[in-house]
């Protein structure tokens, strides 16, 4: 098929998924083509059936917020038209559903009946979507997609209640190329570089944006360290890792923390870890905790949103409530502290991450645009 995907080209977890997906597809000889206004960070080559068009915003002095959806919205009719696509897949509600909503308005016109398939991811939902702002216009391009879909029951649960929605969410679950995170496993893992043989490695990984509490982050690993030697690695960037490099060293744990900054090169990281610390206010998912588990890694979050979907509380690792740094810290001394343990925490967590293959989840979504392709293509 010949499918439009447009999301946020940035390190966050939707446009993360986005591109995974993108590029799966296209392996399965679909034509991709990815509609944002940069290169997605994932998607490092381009080829004959990955393709990318850039939104380019055009600044006018008259304009103290430029209009992107317009830029967008004209992209994707630009687009549909010029490759003959069949369905335009946009992940994160804001603006991509509303923008979509209005290039299917315009194409209409044209006599093109092009499907639109929304994914919410989370905080198009949970935290900006809801907002009084936002609420009135996402909720119209939710009900006026073809098909919705998000990420977890939780968020499917989350969105019924925030929204007044008239159609049914599907639930189709983030996805991981596990053969990915075990090529990386075989090839040689730099461990010593980071840690002594006797340490422990300690991971997060996140935008660094509030709701993650990159703080409580760095306290949990300030009570772990106290009783198991070990390292914490911080990857990514965002407005919180400041505050979370001045509390390392306030708390004189400053040469035991590294902050790595962004990488695209999550899996060859992800092998030196033991245990992944996700203590966050919410996530809809938490494709980070499954990217740690794909790389054989424990995982210790909170049990917020769709947490429990993923994280198997004393299997893959353990959940807790918001905020009990204790509890979490303690958690994780319970599985660094013996070897025994610590090898079937990581066991459980690579085996249950096979749950969310790639092979299993991408035909899902091949199903729904042939659900919403209409082979006509023109509107009566
Ligand atoms: O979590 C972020 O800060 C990024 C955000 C995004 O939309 O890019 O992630 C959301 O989507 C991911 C992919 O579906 C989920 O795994 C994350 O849990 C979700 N984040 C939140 O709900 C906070």
């Amino acid at each position: 098929m010949k499918i439009g995907i447009v999301c946020y080209p940035t390190f966050g977890g939707s446009g993360v998924m986005a591109t995974e997906l993108g590029m799966a597809l296209a392996d399965k000889g679909h034509e991709v083509h990815f509609i944002t206004y940069n290169q997605p960070v994932r998607l490092d080559f381009l080829s004959h059936n990955l393709h990318f068009h850039q939104v380019l915003i055009e600044e006018y002095p008259l304009f103290q917020y430029q209009p992107y959806e317009l830029a967008l919205s004209s992209k994707m009719v630009e687009v549909v038209q010029k490759h003959q696509l069949e369905v335009l897949h946009v992940h994160y509600a804001i603006p991509h559903a509303y923008a979509a909503y209005m290039a299917k308005q315009m194409l209409k016109e044209k006599g093109i009946d092009i499907g639109v398939v929304t994914t919410l991811h989370g905080t198009d939902i949970t935290l900006v979507g809801s907002h009084p702002t936002y609420k009135t216009a996402v909720e119209f391009s939710i009900n006026n997609s073809d098909v919705v879909t998000a990420v977890s029951n939780n968020l499917k649960k989350t969105t019924n209640q925030l929204f007044n929605i008239h159609k049914n969410i599907e639930v189709v679950y983030n996805f991981i190329d596990v053969e990915k995170y075990n090529k990386a496993k075989e090839e040689e893992c730099k461990r010593v570089a980071l840690a002594k043989p006797n340490e422990k490695i300690l991971t997060h990984i996140s935008n660094f944006r509030p709701v993650k509490r990159v703080e409580d982050v760095v306290r949990i690993f300030y009570e772990v360290q106290k009783e198991i030697p070990s390292k914490l690695l911080m990857i990514g960037e965002g407005p919180e890792r400041k505050k979370a490099e001045l509390l390392a060293k306030q708390l004189g744990i400053k040469s035991k923390v590294f902050f790595l900054g962004n990488s695209t090169e999550i899996d060859k990281i992800l092998c030196y870890s033991d245990v992944f610390l996700l203590p966050s206010q919410t996530e809809s998912f938490g494709l980070a905790a499954l990217e740690a588990m794909a790389a054989k890694t424990a995982v210790i979050s909170t049990n917020t949103g769709g947490l429990p979907e993923v994280n198997i509380n004393g299997k893959t690792g353990y959940l807790s409530n918001l905020g009990a740094i204790e509890d979490m810290a303690k958690n994780a001394i319970s599985i660094l502290k013996d070897n025994v343990v610590l090898e079937q925490f990581k066991e459980n967590a690579k085996e249950h991450a096979k749950n969310f293959s790639l092979d299993t989840i991408v035909p899902v979504y091949e199903d729904i645009y042939k659900s919403c392709y209409h082979s006509e293509k023109s509107v009566s």
